[in-house]
């Protein structure tokens, strides 16, 4: 363990010598690209040496490791991060003052990387950084998006989006594998082959091959032994160009092979918690999980080939959600195919090792893929995929369930219907020896309103990991002050063992302690308000409310909501300027979907009641609102240490988890939310005098639905509604373009209000006064906010990660 760390002499040595070698570079200040390239490249070797020696002692050992699979990683900028996981931070701010450069400067010169949408796969990238940190053995694989998640920009208040190019110039942070490529093979057709036996065996002749080309990213653990891998592949022609058709002069044909296989990897769909069901969509999933089932395969190749008693012993899969749900069928495919495994051994040793985690509930996310594409696309997997089905629905859900024709057509994953579909979560939950959601309520509801039959079938299967953050990034490395005085009152080390930070709860009301930590907090808010200013032009006071949501955009996240408030707020200050009110700042950052045009409306009319309140002098300052552009872990990372208020708002029952709630709560914001998702453990760890709950609950809201909802009551019975959704018919915030924002209130109104905004709005008013008042009692909120940051430890994705390893995976750790 205790190996002699990276010193500042010897670090900067290295740096000098990829400025001048490795870039070819002269001393020029001014290229800070050129010094952030260079300290990068200086600490990958520490870290490549590190992952050399994690893998020998991997492969040594033997131990069970687990496969990630995900669409998505958002993991955000990498040198700041490994600087403090591997403990070099301080030595590396040094080394860099020898050349005149604030490390914090140069971090800023990284791109994040931007491989994924939301919380699912900035979960992914948390849950590397844990098993890495405890030491577990885990390959992620993902794809080597060309391009991640779009970059945003407003134009007039209109969401603006333009490619993201996180790797136009090469990333220091990856390493080409040419020599694990593989080849995948796609569409053609299959042929059935009577063998002497009278079996028929099917033969898979497919007309297209492409190629994957693994880049691996290494994941350095914090403080521990390990460096794991996240293997991204690229989709790349099996050859350069076709050189007959160039020589004739046809270059456009020449490289059309060449085009259609790099589209593949091309660019991240930039769709959250909505199916699009595109073609390229379904061979991107394939094309990843097919090259990872090849890999992780060739990682058990023995001398006297594969031996697969072993290989179902040590190893797990784990799906991230349905997208990579095709990994199973090949598997299923590739045993039987490529290996002459018998049928049952197969299945049984794909139940053995896939596990699935459910990430929403939203119907509209739910994938499901159309027979006639998948038939098109990957005809044998359709074969093998019928059959699985059908010894499902003949063995086990006849033996439960006898001769009952509609308990088939509700678990089949074939739907019956005009278009006949497969549906993806039934393939993972009929394979997989385990299913989580990810918080308390979200897997309650999993087992009662997405699965209850499956549940009735397979009573153990359905199960529950509640989603974790990690300390290293959302703490340590964005919030340094804090840092500081956690460290300077636990001793522990906290950034390990979060729970240890409950030690702070006896500060809770110190005066001293008080005064430091909300010192800390200004001095955060006056960073924030420079980089507000500089991103929006707008000025906002550190003293006021730093109110703030951040997620992607979406009805059901109520972003809405939270807007419909400023509005109610702006207004009752226009009637009463001297209103007692403490100075809020509504902040919101987050990216609609390109296709989602309510959620693009909903930014632009933020955007413009933001225009018209923060230049309306008869507020005095009391309210001001800012949109941040480009939303992504990096301003995350700026924003969520100013916190005040964490909004966490959505309808009851949709958020599964949510995990921007830890983070901010950790970072001492106070929540205001409903009861859902990971809120509801929130609150039992902060206690309800430490959070801002209102709404109607899970309950409720399936009551309110039963007995038939009708927003115009609420429209017409509360009369501050009433005036503020009408003032959205007016041209007050779009002079001469009235009803320029009426999407809004037509979306509530004529279109029934589907997240219940208008049924939660008033309670939510009154929570929000409930909140002000709060804040006018310095020592009051002062305490709220120690006790949240005090009370996340159960927040860890080390924690998650452990759940994960003690009733899923079944992992041991290898340390040195
Ligand atoms: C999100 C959930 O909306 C969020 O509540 C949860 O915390 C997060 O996953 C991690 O579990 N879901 C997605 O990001 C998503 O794309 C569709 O879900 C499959």
């Amino acid at each position: 363990m205790a190996k002699p760390k990276l010193t500042p002499a010897e670090l900067t040595k290295r740096i000098e010598h990829h400025l001048q070698f490795t870039l070819g570079e002269v001393a020029d200040k001014e290229n800070k690209q050129a010094y952030w390239r260079a300290t990068c490249l200086a600490i990958n070797e520490a870290v490549i040496s590190k992952l050399q020696t994690t893998r020998a002692r991997q492969q040594e050992k033997q131990v069970k490791s687990v496969n990630y699979l995900s669409l998505e990683y958002l993991m955000g900028r990498m040198l700041s991060n490994n600087l403090h996981n591997l403990g070099v931070f301080e030595a590396a701010e040094k080394a860099l003052k020898n050349f005149d450069m604030e490390l914090s400067d140069l971090c800023e010169q990284g791109a994040d990387l931007a491989l994924g949408n939301g919380g699912l796969g900035r979960l992914a990238a948390c849950f590397l950084d844990s098993l890495a940190t405890l030491d577990y053995a885990a390959t992620g694989y993902g794809v080597h998006y060309q391009h991640g998640l779009f970059k945003q920009s407003f134009d007039q208040g209109r969401q603006i989006e333009e490619p993201d190019l996180w790797r136009e110039f090469g990333s220091p942070w990856e390493v080409c594998r040419p020599e694990a490529a593989q080849l995948i093979p796609l569409y053609g057709h299959v042929e059935h082959q009577t063998q002497a036996d009278g079996s028929v065996k099917s033969i898979w002749h497919p007309s297209v091959t492409f190629k994957g080309v693994p880049w691996d990213v290494p994941i350095v653990g914090y403080n521990s032994d390990t460096v794991n891998v996240l293997r991204l592949w690229e989709s790349r022609a099996v050859d350069a160009f076709n050189w007959d058709l160039f020589n004739n002069g046809d270059y456009l044909q020449a490289h059309k092979t060449n085009v259609q296989a790099e589209t593949v990897s091309k660019v991240l769909y930039p769709n959250d918690e909505h199916d699009a069901g595109k073609e390229l969509r379904f061979i991107q999933q394939y094309f990843f999980c097919a090259c990872s089932i090849k890999d992780i395969i060739a990682r058990h190749q023995g001398l006297n080939g594969v031996d697969w008693a072993a290989f179902a012993n040590d190893t797990a899969i784990q799906l991230n959600d349905t997208h990579p749900t095709i990994a199973i069928v090949e598997l299923q495919r590739t045993l039987i195919d490529d290996y002459g495994m018998n049928w049952n051994d197969a299945w049984a040793l794909c139940r053995k090792v896939f596990a699935y985690t459910n990430h929403t509930l939203l119907p509209e996310a739910l994938e499901k893929w159309s027979v006639k594409l998948f038939e098109r696309v990957l005809p044998r997997h359709l074969e093998i995929l019928y059959h699985i089905n059908e010894e499902f629905l003949n063995n086990e859900v006849n033996a439960k369930w006898p001769h009952d024709f509609q308990m088939r057509a509700k678990l089949s994953i074939i739907e019956e219907g005009a278009e006949r579909m497969v549906r993806m979560a039934h393939l993972c939950v009929v394979t997989a020896h385990k299913v989580n959601g990810v918080a308390e309520i979200h897997s309650k509801l999993v087992k009662s309103d997405l699965f209850p039959e499956f549940d009735a079938l397979w009573p153990e299967k359905l199960t529950n990991v509640t989603n974790g953050i990690t300390p290293r990034r959302w703490l340590k490395a964005c919030n340094p002050e804090l840092s500081k005085l956690i460290s300077k009152h636990v001793k522990k080390d906290w950034a390990k063992d979060l729970d240890s930070l409950k030690s702070l709860e006896k500060l809770a009301d110190d005066a001293k302690f008080q005064k430091e930590f909300m010192a800390i907090k200004r001095n955060n808010k006056v960073k924030l308000a420079e980089e507000i200013e500089s991103l929006t032009g707008v000025k906002v006071s550190p003293d006021a409310i730093f109110d703030i949501q951040i997620k992607r955009l979406h009805e059901y996240k109520r972003q809405h909501l939270n807007f419909l408030h400023i509005l109610a707020l702006y207004h009752r200050l226009l009637e009463n300027p001297d209103m007692e009110m403490h100075p809020r700042v509504f902040i919101f950052g987050a990216k609609a979907a390109p296709g989602y045009h309510l959620a693009k409306e909903i930014i632009f009319a933020i955007n413009k009641v933001a225009d018209k309140v923060n230049n309306d002098v008869r507020i005095k300052d009391k309210l001001k609102v800012v949109f941040l552009p480009n939303y992504r872990v990096s301003l995350a990372e700026k924003i969520i240490p100013a916190a005040d208020v964490s909004e966490q708002i959505s309808t009851a029952g949709k958020e599964a988890s949510g995990t921007g709630n830890m983070k901010l709560a950790l970072n001492g914001a106070v929540t205001i939310g409903t009861l859902d998702g990971a809120n509801i453990e929130i609150a039992e760890e902060v206690g309800d005098d430490n959070i801002f709950i209102f709404g109607n609950t899970v309950d409720q809201v399936k009551a309110i639905k039963a007995s038939g909802y009708n927003p115009y009551d609420f429209y017409e019975t509360n009369k501050e509604l009433t005036k503020i959704l009408d003032w959205l018919d007016s041209d007050f915030f779009t002079p001469g373009q009235p009803y320029e924002l009426s999407a809004i209130k037509h979306s509530l109104l004529d279109g029934g209000d589907p997240y219940l905004v208008l049924a939660d709005f008033q309670s939510y008013s009154d929570a929000h006064h409930a909140l002000d008042v709060a804040y006018r009692e310095p020592a009051r909120w002062a305490k709220m906010a120690i006790l949240n940051t005090a009370l996340m430890g159960k927040f860890n994705s080390d924690r998650s990660i452990q759940d994960y390893v003690n009733n899923i995976w079944q992992l041991t750790p290898c340390a040195e």
